[in-house]
């Protein structure tokens, strides 16, 4: 957060973005890192300033809260809440994930749509800025109660989505099944079979590598980082968190590149291979994940030789590629340190925020590479962007296809940080790169629209 030796005009406006969202550490915390690298480019174009850009992009179009009430199978009522920010539509429809997690509040909804606004204009295509959610984990819970929650859940955020106006996907919790009933029960409600949802089933409208997107996209930004600064990913020992969608996939094609992948993790715990993940055990850990829905700790049942470190966080095992792709704040600063002393060259981000600000500072100061998460992980978000496209056009396109479209998305997305993070030394600042890029196209659309 600012401190007293932050510029005047910087410190003004934290001032004025706390007092109007009081306790929202983690939207502060999201502001906080645009607005110190954006100011200086918007000093240098008073315009964005004059018409108060960057304070309309941080209060939501719109936010909507709403209870969201179902039985659990012992017959219990179940009342959760849920919620939809609406952030910004100036480039194209409100497009952002939903996130079930007993985590859930305003604040990580609105820093997350916040980050949307900058990822989704990066990528190139015509999509706004929305996230939604509801503080219920799907975690421990039946199938059947998973579908009647959101089936509970469609039944009012169906009136505040559509192909052309909100178009929602999925985060953490947040997977093909559940996609599956929330469509189906949007479906059901509307007589409509349209593109509201997407990670949608292929047999119902979805594209082919969106399961994927994210985690390849990491990658393919990652090997452009490390290309950009004459090396690649073979032969490098990788660290990765979390071990859900996007772990997984980052996993699978750091693999693919020649890498040796040799952390997961969950909320309880990481376990360190050091002879590496391969793809037999990667295959074996998506089976545990995915399909039985267990805990990674079970990888050590399977693969004695290998411990299991409850509680702890991957950071501490030396490596040369850092992918934190579990959740925000999770990399912090005596990890920092640690991968510093490890001799990490680059920290790469699988998830959203998962880096905390004087941790960012620290790798940077040290030379490491920084990848921040709105440029690296937006390959997601595209590929939505491309399901949309498909569902507009009532097509689908292959799978080489698509694999060439994520690639060049990436590419483009990389381009644009170099473009806009290159500084006199030749150092890229990826971050200030990416919300430079980032803003331009939402700020230039906003002044075409006048104020509003
Ligand atoms: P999943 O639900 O598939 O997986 C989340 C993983 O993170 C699980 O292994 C989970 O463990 C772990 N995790 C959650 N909370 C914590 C915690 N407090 N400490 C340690 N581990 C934790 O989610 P995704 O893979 O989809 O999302 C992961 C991140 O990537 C999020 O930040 C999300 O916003 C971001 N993201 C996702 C995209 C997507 O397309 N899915 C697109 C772009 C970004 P456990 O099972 O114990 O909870
Ligand atoms: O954070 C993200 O970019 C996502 N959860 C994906 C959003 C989407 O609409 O595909």
């Amino acid at each position: 957060m600012p401190d007293a030796g932050e510029p005047a005009p910087l410190q003004q406006f934290m001032d004025g973005l706390i007092v109007r969202n009081p306790g929202e550490s983690e939207f502060h915390q999201a502001v906080y890192e645009v607005a110190r690298t954006l100011l200086p480019y918007i000093d240098r174009n008073p315009v964005y300033r004059e018409l108060r850009i960057l304070e309309r992009m941080t209060e939501p179009d719109r936010m909507v809260s709403f209870r969201v009430s179902w039985q659990s199978d012992a017959g219990e009522i179940v009342v959760n809440r849920g919620f939809r920010v609406q952030m910004n539509n100036a480039i194209g429809p409100y497009k952002g994930g939903l996130r079930f997690s007993h985590t859930v509040t305003p604040s990580i909804l609105k820093f997350l749509a916040f980050e949307q606004t900058f990822k989704n204009s990066l990528t190139g295509l015509p999509m706004g800025a929305g996230k939604g959610g509801a503080n219920f984990s799907p975690k421990g819970k039946s199938s059947a109660e998973v579908m009647r929650f959101c089936q509970s859940f469609i039944n009012e955020l169906y009136r505040h989505i559509g192909p052309n106006v909100d178009v929602p996907a999925g985060d953490m919790g947040v997977g093909a099944r559940e996609i599956g009933y929330m469509f189906g029960q949007y479906k059901r409600i509307t007589g409509s079979f349209e593109g509201v949802l997407t990670g949608k089933g292929l047999e119902f409208g979805g594209s082919l590598i969106r399961t994927e997107a994210t985690g390849y996209g990491v990658i393919l930004f990652l090997a452009h980082m490390l290309k950009e600064s004459g090396r690649d990913l073979t032969g490098l020992r990788v660290s990765i968190s979390g071990s859900g969608n996007v772990s997984l996939h980052a996993a699978e094609k750091a693999l693919q590149l020649g890498a040796t992948v040799q952390t997961l993790s969950d909320s309880s715990g990481f376990i360190h291979d050091p002879d590496g993940i391969d793809a037999e055990k990667l295959h074996w850990v998506r089976d545990l994940k995915e399909v039985r829905r267990a805990r990674i700790s079970e990888y050590t049942e399977q693969f004695p030789t290998v411990a299991f470190h409850p509680g702890g966080r991957p950071w501490h095992v030396p490596c040369d590629v850092a992918l934190p792709c579990a959740t925000q704040n999770e990399l912090g600063l005596d990890d920092a340190r640690c991968l510093i002393n490890g001799g990490t060259i680059v920290v790469c981000e699988g998830a959203n925020m998962p880096t905390e600000l004087n941790a960012i500072e620290l790798l940077t100061e040290a030379g490491v590479l920084f990848g921040p998460a709105k440029a690296a992980n937006a390959g997601g978000v595209a590929v939505s962007g491309l399901e949309m496209s498909q569902n507009s056009a009532r097509l689908s396109w292959t799978l080489a296809d698509m694999e060439d479209q994520l690639e060049q998305i990436m590419t483009d997305i990389h381009h644009r940080c170099v473009e806009y993070g290159r500084e006199d030394s030749d150092r890229i600042d990826y971050v200030a790169g990416a919300n430079i890029a980032g803003f331009r196209k939402v700020a230039e659309a906003m002044l075409a629209f006048g104020v509003v």
